[in-house]
């Protein structure tokens, strides 16, 4: 069902004020302090984006995928750790509960996901399974009405501040690969989970990752998504939303940056004019909004067949690679346009320039995402379909 256009537009530009007026400001400030400041928190709460993507029944806004990302670009213009506060709970921390979860383990937890007042994480990545997934290793063995968890878990975005988990472990360790992987839902106070300290990171100061552990954690059986060994494709259908998602927000940043570069470029005069009009500023400033563009109609027709139940499992993936790539090109265009200003902390450019490299690598670097595009092209034409 598509999303009431009046409500819609009124959603998006609450959005865009208040990542203007109130985060925007304060960008200079997470950064130095690695924390997003409560208040901003609170509001975000009130806004009611912790649940964009948790249906109405549970207290959410349930957005069509389409307007979830509309309101992803607009998280998209300011530092990404703003987003992030609530990018779990809108995307990977939910989802399989969305999508997969009984009525009982909907009732349970969506409502507390919905309102910000408890915090979900996802967690799939391993010290050794990566963008190799369905290598993981970290073991679910049944025991009763029980699975006794025991294993590790790495770069878990929020895990400091989470109070579930969606954690995928091996449920049959005799089955190597993707077939043997259970999803589960597990508390934060599970005796044996326990959360490392926030890693040191190149960017996105603000937001937070930390290892996760698991020593004989007994979860209930009642916890798991979906059956036994359909944890990877409950992993594989979150990550294809929230790839959408994660180009979406990239995309507010290109544009973001876009705005950056031309605002320098009227102001900022060198050999007696402003640089704007400069043919070769001009050139990066002009191959910046062709591909902030082009990455915008992408995501939008992906979007859009999402929520016309298409599978976009490629869409997803081009979006993904396509949008983080260019975000990647346009923040190093920006440290040009800039110049020496670009290098220097004030301007704020160095910064969106250390967030944005993140973008190529989670929810699937760009190689796994070019590994998915041309497995779907293969079968298709195997199909003869293509
Ligand atoms: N939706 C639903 N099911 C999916 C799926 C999707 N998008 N993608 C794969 N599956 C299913 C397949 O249909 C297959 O099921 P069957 O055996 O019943 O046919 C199963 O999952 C295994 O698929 P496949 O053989 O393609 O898995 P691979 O082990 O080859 O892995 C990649 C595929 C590499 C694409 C996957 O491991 C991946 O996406 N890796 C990156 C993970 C990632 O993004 N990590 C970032 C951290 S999470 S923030």
């Amino acid at each position: 069902m598509a999303f009431d256009a009046e409500i819609r537009d009124q959603l998006v530009e609450t959005v865009r004020r208040f990542v203007s007026e109130k985060c925007r400001p304060l960008e200079g400030q997470v950064d130095q302090d690695d924390e997003i400041p409560q208040g901003i928190v609170d509001e975000m709460k009130a806004l009611g984006l912790f649940g964009i993507a948790v249906p109405e029944a549970y207290g959410g806004l349930e957005l069509d995928m389409e307007t979830e990302c509309l309101v992803a670009f607009e998280l998209g213009r300011t530092s990404p750790a703003f987003r992030s506060v609530a990018g779990t709970n809108i995307g990977i921390g939910s989802q399989a509960l969305v999508l997969f979860g009984t009525d009982a383990q909907k009732e349970k937890w969506l409502p507390g996901i919905a309102s910000g007042d408890l915090i979900a994480s996802f967690a799939l990545t391993e010290p050794e399974a990566g963008s190799d997934a369905g290598g993981l290793t970290t073991k679910a063995i049944k025991d009763g009405d029980h699975y006794v968890l025991n294993g590790g878990k790495r770069y878990i975005t929020n895990a400091n501040k989470a109070d579930l988990f969606t954690v995928m472990a091996r449920t049959d360790p005799d089955t190597p690969g993707a077939k043997g992987v259970s999803a589960f839902i597990v508390e934060r106070n599970t005796p044996g989970l326990s959360v490392g300290p926030p890693e040191k990171k190149m960017g996105q100061q603000g937001a937070h990752i930390c290892d996760v552990n698991f020593d004989d954690c007994r979860v209930p059986a009642a916890n798991m998504i979906a059956g036994e060994g359909e944890g990877f494709k409950v992993a594989m259908s979150v990550l294809d939303k929230g790839r959408l998602h994660i180009s979406a927000v990239a995309t507010g940043m290109s544009e973001r940056l876009i705005s950056e570069m031309v605002n320098y470029s009227l102001e900022r005069k060198q050999f007696g004019k402003p640089i704007m009009q400069h043919q070769l500023i001009q050139a990066m400033i002009a191959d910046s909004q062709a591909e902030a563009y082009a990455a915008r109609c992408m995501i939008l027709d992906a979007a859009r067949r999402r929520d016309a139940g298409e599978n976009v499992t490629m869409e997803a993936s081009c979006a993904k690679m396509f949008g983080t790539e260019a975000c990647g090109r346009i923040a190093d265009r920006a440290v040009q346009v800039f110049g020496g200003a670009g290098y220097v902390t004030d301007y704020g450019i160095e910064r969106f320039f250390r967030d944005a490299r993140i973008f190529r690598l989670y929810e699937g670097t760009t190689q796994i995402q070019q590994i998915i595009i041309a497995r779907e092209l293969a079968r298709a034409g195997e199909k003869g379909l293509l």
